[in-house]
């Protein structure tokens, strides 16, 4: 029988960052997920794959075929794992409980299956992000005060980004690390152990045509920004913005910068779009474990504790500088 890609370099770092066995095996279960979920991607975009179609998901969002999809296959990836006490996904309204639970079950997996679906019909990047959280165990069922008390327990997180090439970006108990799937099939290769975010930038990422709906710390960090070399930050910025969170990460770990989706006033979007516990979260603990630095307007999002399994918070990641810049601002 072939040897599973996955027990190739992804599996030897795992093993050498010191977290249990069963943390290492749901990483394996995400990445073997990530490949089946790029393959849907391809497929989709010759017409081979399941037809395009939007419905609504249950944060009243559009939610596409391959969003439906990549849940589905996340779903199963996971299922078979006695150490999964509960799942929690964007595209599913409560926790998703296994039908029997053992005392081995103490983590719980929150998962985006497809973020940045808008860049579906474009071919745009998309992504997967995950987070793992850790649970007392035993044989019960958990409930969402459970999950909403394991907030701030994360064992690993996560994510990966189908862009021109496919990559996981992973942090279990020490440093980042990015591997690149391999398109001759033999798994995710290591391509960098210890991913670091610059401390100094001059990218910040934001949807400007917001602008309207900022509040005063954000318009004013923008405005210095934009005014470059003639303002008050002495150099010129620039923009980037790929409506996908994945790939505006990903940038800060080669060209530093600020991620910011913040909190606007506008109705439904008080707290901004981003959800806490699969998006905000382990994006953050990434972003802090390479040097970086992570907000919502004013807390640390690692010291945030949720109310909701789909919170949303606002969002500023990025270089340590820049954010502690923003932080200032808020006073
Ligand atoms: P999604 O998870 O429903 O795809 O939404 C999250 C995405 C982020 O990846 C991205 O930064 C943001 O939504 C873009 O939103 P907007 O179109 O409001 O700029
Ligand atoms: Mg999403």
């Amino acid at each position: 029988m072939a040897q599973d890609p996955m027990h190739n370099q992804l599996a030897l770092w795992l093993q050498g960052q010191g977290a249990s066995a069963s943390v290492n095996e749901t990483i394996l279960a995400l990445a073997r997920s990530a490949v089946a979920i790029d393959r849907e991607i391809r497929l989709a975009a010759i017409g081979r794959g399941q037809q395009a179609q939007t419905s609504e998901n249950v944060q009243g969002e559009d939610q596409k075929t391959l969003d439906v999809v990549s849940n589905q296959i996340v779903m199963e990836h996971l299922a078979g794992l006695d150490h999964i006490a509960a799942m929690v996904s964007e595209e599913v309204e409560h926790p998703i409980l296994p039908s029997a639970i053992g005392p081995q079950a103490d983590q719980v997996v929150c998962f985006d299956p497809l973020d940045g679906s808008s860049n579906i019909a474009s071919n745009c990047p998309i992504g997967t992000i995950f987070s793992i959280l850790g649970v007392e165990g035993g044989d019960r069922k958990i409930s969402e005060a459970n999950i909403l008390a394991a907030s701030g327990k994360q064992l690993a997180a996560g994510y990966v980004l189908y862009g021109p090439a496919t990559v996981l970006v992973v942090t279990t108990t020490r440093h980042v690390a990015m591997f690149a799937l391999d398109p001759d099939g033999d798994g995710f290769m290591l391509v960098n152990d210890r991913l670091t975010i610059p401390e100094t930038c001059s990218n910040w990422s934001i949807n400007a045509s917001y602008e309207r709906y900022w509040d005063t710390a954000i318009t004013t960090y923008v405005r210095e920004c934009v005014a470059g070399r003639e303002g008050p930050r002495g150099r010129d910025f620039n923009t980037r913005w790929s409506a996908a969170m994945v790939a505006d990460i990903h940038r800060l770990f080669f060209d530093g910068g600020v991620f910011i989706y913040p909190a606007l006033k506008k109705p439904g979007s008080e707290t901004g779009k981003l959800r806490f516990f699969y998006e905000a979260n382990p994006m953050a603990l990434l972003a802090h474990r390479a040097g970086g630095r992570a907000i919502a307007s004013g807390p640390d999002i690692l010291d945030i504790r949720p109310t909701g399994i789909h919170q949303r918070v606002p969002v500023i990641i990025g270089s340590r500088e820049e954010v502690d810049r923003i932080a200032a601002l808020y006073g």
